[in-house]
């Protein structure tokens, strides 16, 4: 379904203009870039072309709002013969754009302070979906294809939310469900809730029986877990510390170590890393120094990941991607561990750095199996580098990595599933859910590109001719949007949760009010703001009439309210919505579209879909912000959209969505916006008092938090008891209840 519309958006773009340059295409991060943050795009081509600078489009009316010279030629690579890094981070304007240079145009992204909203919440509730078992028979998560209880990963994937959590913990303050994984707030963050039933199994796993590799993990996840739950279960806390002491003194006391290695089902080669984390944990959670001399000890003989430096490893050949010790061991106030290891750190970043310089994406890694998970691992490591020492030479390798999981990369496919909802995701994924019954969860990072080299002769390589993608595939990385291909397209839950550490260092950089979206939503349009706060927005529409103009702007001006007003363009194009916009506009309140001609959108019963067609409706839209600009207002500045008699469907919201604009509505139950009846109506006539007194009994029963309440601009002259001119006291009666009347943006909390 989101694939059709992207495709439609596409031939939109195709259609309005000829598109030439043979093969060129211009790969952009699709989940959205932050307006002040670094923003790259990266150009490639097949034909020898020079590209010296490109244009910046608003995605719905095409309007240029930049120019840049800012283009680097990276050189010749693999099958592309022109390769370019197109940098726009100078470009600080927010809403859905599109480049353009020559005739190629990059698909549409988002600049806005809100895309990582939801993205963690959404990564959280994939794993939930992840969940089998019970307290009885031991519960877990499960991968992508099969139901096979994994310690090791498991053991991974609690660890990694359990450090995600200890460095950012107030972007993971959501809270809606319970352990049990139940929709029901229990007053601990839902991250917490996860990392619990990681905890539970775990720390139950018989571990004289089990590899010192894993040993090594579980007594690392529970470490950290007993420190991290001090704070919301002290039982729970101890009974953790006191197995993870057990656990490793366990391994410790066992003389031939390397025997019990895992050599089988695993293949993970090396163990030192694990039992280095073990103690790096455990010496934070007693500061018992013989915990820091083992760590130092096992650190010894690993002291950078070794999958830097090897091609074609299998999976899970130097498990985990990440050994967090090193960082910690920054920490702690010995000069010489802390230089040791700042050195071999810096020594893996560098070796990376070596390794992206090789390719015009930047990516520091060599694409074995699981590249994905790695690319997850070395942004993770740039960026906790960065913050613990403020040095920020890795700081471009960061961002490529980054751009490349969600589609800055030669496929120009998100390798996430259905993030963002708007953009091109693994469509044909495998996972057992897909398979089966042709669903697909949202959140599944897939494990991504592999060498072709590591690829060759392999059954993948038979089986997984992939043509829509086919284009793209070089020698150095293979990927296949294919249900059979379980090497390159087949989620697994490590990945997903490097990705919500990745997602929460990056969302750590965002004002909290916009990491956490609490507008009410009906078909995908807002109808009400956070109900936490005692805010209220005041709408007006127009399109007929316009008899309220005066008292209205002279009613908000005595109080000082700003509101917003939602023309239609027929209105705008009226030669006496000059003056009337130009007084509005100076008195601070937002101007917005409330469709062209304002034609009803979809049917009164909204069960009903619309058979409305995305390129008229687009079109239509276009015409009406064409209107706004005579009056010298962009769509950067207008990008809430009140729909024609309050009607629209998911498709209208979701194609709004798609070129960066939010369909706003009334709340319901308040019935402000029925002062447009008159009298001749009978008993569908509401008269002022009527309308006022429903306002009040609604606050007074429930409150108006967060109300959306929309009048209208003017009336039929048949009406002649006029709501607007009780506006004054309407205002002063809510602002005595203790309402602060906002202006739109600040209410929505999007830009
Ligand atoms: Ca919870
Ligand atoms: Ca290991």
């Amino acid at each position: 379904m989101i694939r059709k519309y992207v495709n439609i958006v596409l031939a939109v773009v195709l259609f309005s203009f000829q598109v030439m340059g043979a093969g060129t295409r211009i790969r952009v991060n699709q989940l959205g870039y932050l307006p002040e943050a670094a923003k790259q795009a990266i150009l490639i081509s097949e034909s020898d072309i020079t590209v010296k600078d490109f244009t910046i489009h608003d995605a719905l009316t095409d309007e240029v709002c930049g120019q840049f010279h800012t283009v680097s030629f990276w050189g010749k690579f693999d099958k592309f013969n022109s390769n370019y890094t197109l940098d726009f981070s100078t470009f600080k304007q927010t809403g859905a754009f599109y480049i353009k240079t020559g005739d190629t145009y990059s698909p549409i992204f988002f600049i806005n302070k809100h895309h990582f909203a939801h993205t963690i919440n959404q990564l959280l509730t994939y794993l939930r979906s992840r969940r089998i078992g019970n307290n009885v028979s031991g519960a877990w998560w499960y991968d992508a294809s099969n139901k096979n209880r994994n310690a090791s990963v498991n053991a991974s994937v609690t660890y990694q939310l359990l450090f995600a959590y200890s460095n950012y913990p107030y972007v993971f303050i959501d809270d809606a469900y319970d352990l049990q994984g139940e929709r029901e707030p229990n007053g601990i963050p839902d991250i917490i809730d996860e990392v619990n039933w990681g905890l539970e199994w775990l720390s139950k796993i018989q571990y004289e029986n089990t590899s010192v590799g894993i040993n090594g993990k579980l007594a690392a996840a529970l470490a950290l877990g007993a420190q991290v739950c001090k704070n919301f279960n002290m039982g729970f806390a101890d009974r953790l510390a006191n197995k993870a002491e057990q656990i490793y003194q366990y391994v410790q006391e066992q003389k031939v170590i390397e025997n019990l290695l895992d050599t089988e089902r695993l293949q993970e080669e090396n163990w030192r890393d694990d039992m280095q984390l073990a103690a790096t944990q455990l010496y934070f959670l007693t500061y018992n120094n013989q915990y820091l001399q083992d760590a130092v000890t096992y650190g010894a003989s690993e002291p950078v990941p070794p999958w830097l430096f090897t091609t074609c490893d299998t999976p899970l050949r130097f498990y985990p991607y990440v050994n967090w010790s090193p960082y910690l061991l920054l920490q702690i106030e010995n000069p010489q561990v802390k230089k040791d290891y700042l050195h071999n750190i810096v020594v893996s970043l560098q070796r990376a750095r070596f390794i992206a310089q090789g390719n015009p994406f930047n990516i520091g890694v060599n694409f074995s199996e699981n590249s994905n998970n790695k690319i997850i691992a070395l942004h993770n490591m740039c960026i906790i580098y960065r913050q613990l020492t403020n040095d920020t030479q890795f700081v471009d390798l960061e961002e490529s990595l980054f751009n490349w999981i969600f589609g800055c990369n030669p496929w120009g496919i998100s390798m996430v599933t259905g993030m963002p909802d708007t953009g091109t995701t693994p469509s044909h994924p495998h996972i057992k859910s897909y398979i089966e019954t042709d669903q697909i969860p949202v959140g599944a990072v897939v494990s991504g590109a592999i060498n072709n080299a590591c690829l060759k002769d392999s059954e993948i390589d038979r089986l997984s001719f992939d043509g829509l993608y086919e284009r793209y595939q070089t020698e150095w990385a293979v990927y296949h949007d294919h249900v059979n291909d379980y090497v390159t397209n087949q989620p697994n839950i490590d990945a997903s949760a490097g990705l919500i550490q990745l997602l929460a260092a990056r969302a750590s950089s965002v004002e909290r009010d916009y990491l956490f979206n609490h507008n009410h939503h009906d078909l995908g349009g807002i109808n009400r703001f956070n109900p936490d706060q005692k805010q209220i927005l005041i709408t007006f529409t127009a399109h007929q009439y316009d008899d309220g103009f005066r008292k209205i702007a002279s009613t908000l001006k005595k109080h000082n309210v700003k509101a917003a007003f939602f023309f239609s363009g027929d209105f705008l194009r009226k030669s006496r919505a000059k003056g009337q916009i130009k007084k509005l506009k100076a008195q601070g309140h937002y101007i917005g579209p409330a469709g062209n001609h304002y034609f009803q959108l979809t049917d009164w019963d909204k069960s009903l879909k619309s058979n409305l067609n995305k390129t008229v409706f687009l079109s239509d839209l276009k015409e009406n912000y064409a209107a706004l600009k005579k009056h010298g207002i962009s769509k950067q500045q207008a990008p809430f959209f009140n729909p024609p008699f309050e009607l629209y469907d998911d498709s209208i919201s979701f194609w709004c969505k798609e070129v960066g604009i939010h369909i706003i509505r009334s709340t319901p139950g308040v019935d402000s916006n029925l002062d447009y009846t008159f009298p001749e109506m009978r008993e569908h006539y509401y008269s002022s008092r009527d309308i006022l007194n429903k306002i009040m009994q609604v606050e007074d029963k429930s409150g108006l938090n967060g109300y959306i309440l929309q009048f209208n601009y003017g009336t039929n002259p048949a009406r002649k008891d006029k709501l607007y001119k009780h506006l004054g006291n309407l205002l002063m009666d809510l602002k005595k209840e203790g309402y602060e009347f906002v202006d739109i943006f600040k209410a929505a909390k999007l830009y």
